[in-house]
């Protein structure tokens, strides 16, 4: 019998257009060679242009459908993007609690790609009150990262990004990935940071499109490199070049934004040496 593949479970809603999402995580997971478990915490209606509504499952669904799979299989790695209701983020938070030892990846989705509203602003805090404190590794954009750092009662607090970093680090989380795509800059730049401060910074090439589901892809990623057995610092690092390379090869299948190829790789033209027929064709 084979090796079991890396078993990561997803907590995250379903995208019917597959750009983002539940489908966006599944199919990053088993690109990279990890089975994924999903949990559903909501459907959504949307395609490439935007969401039109969101209905979140109930909460105890949320947690029955974790529980029932973590009994049966040994989990890698935890990766949780949209949750819906504070309610779920309870749920959730308890679930993980008893299994402390499994890395948690953390997608702060709090609007879509395209600036829908998926979280209000009590979803918010208790996300950093219920979850961020259980958290491995948190993935917010910049955007994310200030809202999540807001001190809420102060309106002058204008941090920057690694004032940010540092509050959210001391919600009780282990490390932050800031990514830097909304940013007004000519390069993307995705800063690390843990308890000491910068882990690591990686720069990369601007690309032209809207993508819709580069955040879950890049959460998604983490989770499988993690699951694979890497440090965090090389689980980011592997996580973005193979991230890139999907919004490198992403397509536009509809009238809106493009979505990143998960599986470019089994797309890449076959070599020479493949495509002449020869011994290693199959008997007619
Ligand atoms: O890309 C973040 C995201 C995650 N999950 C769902 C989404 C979106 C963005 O639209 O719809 C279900």
């Amino acid at each position: 019998m084979p090796d079991l593949p890396p078993i990561v479970l997803v907590f995250a809603a379903s995208d019917p257009s597959g750009g983002a999402g539940l489908q966006a995580d599944i199919m990053t997971l088993s690109s990279m060679g990890c089975h994924p478990l999903s949990v559903v915490t909501a459907v959504t209606i949307q395609d490439t242009m935007g969401v039109d509504d969101v209905s979140p499952i109930d909460s105890e669904w949320v947690a029955d459908q974790a529980r029932c799979v973590l009994e049966d299989m040994a989990v890698a790695a935890f990766k949780i993007g949209v949750l819906a209701s504070v309610e779920t983020i309870a749920a959730i938070a308890e679930v993980v609690s008893d299994y402390p030892e499994i890395p948690l990846i953390l997608d702060p989705v709090l609007t879509s790609g395209r600036g829908d509203e998926l979280a209000s602003e009590e979803m918010v805090a208790a996300l950093r009150e219920l979850l961020v404190p259980q958290t491995t590794i948190i993935t917010p954009n910049s955007l994310e990262a200030r809202r999540l750092a807001a001190d809420d009662g102060d309106d002058t607090d204008d941090p920057d990004l690694a004032e940010c970093a540092r509050r959210i680090i001391a919600s009780g989380c282990e490390y932050v990935l800031v990514t830097g795509t909304h940013e007004n800059t000519p390069q993307v730049i995705n800063i690390l940071y843990g308890q000491e401060g910068v882990v690591r910074t990686d720069t990369w090439q601007r690309l032209p499109g809207s993508y819709h589901g580069s955040g879950c892809t890049l959460a998604s990623a983490i989770a499988a490199t993690v699951a694979n057995g890497l440090s965090i610092s090389e689980a980011v690092k592997d996580a973005q070049e193979y991230t890139w390379q999907t919004l490198k090869a992403a397509f536009r299948p509809g009238m809106g934004q493009y979505i990143p190829d998960r599986l470019f790789w089994a797309r890449e033209e076959a070599s020479p040496d493949e495509t002449a027929s020869g011994a290693d064709e199959p008997a007619q």
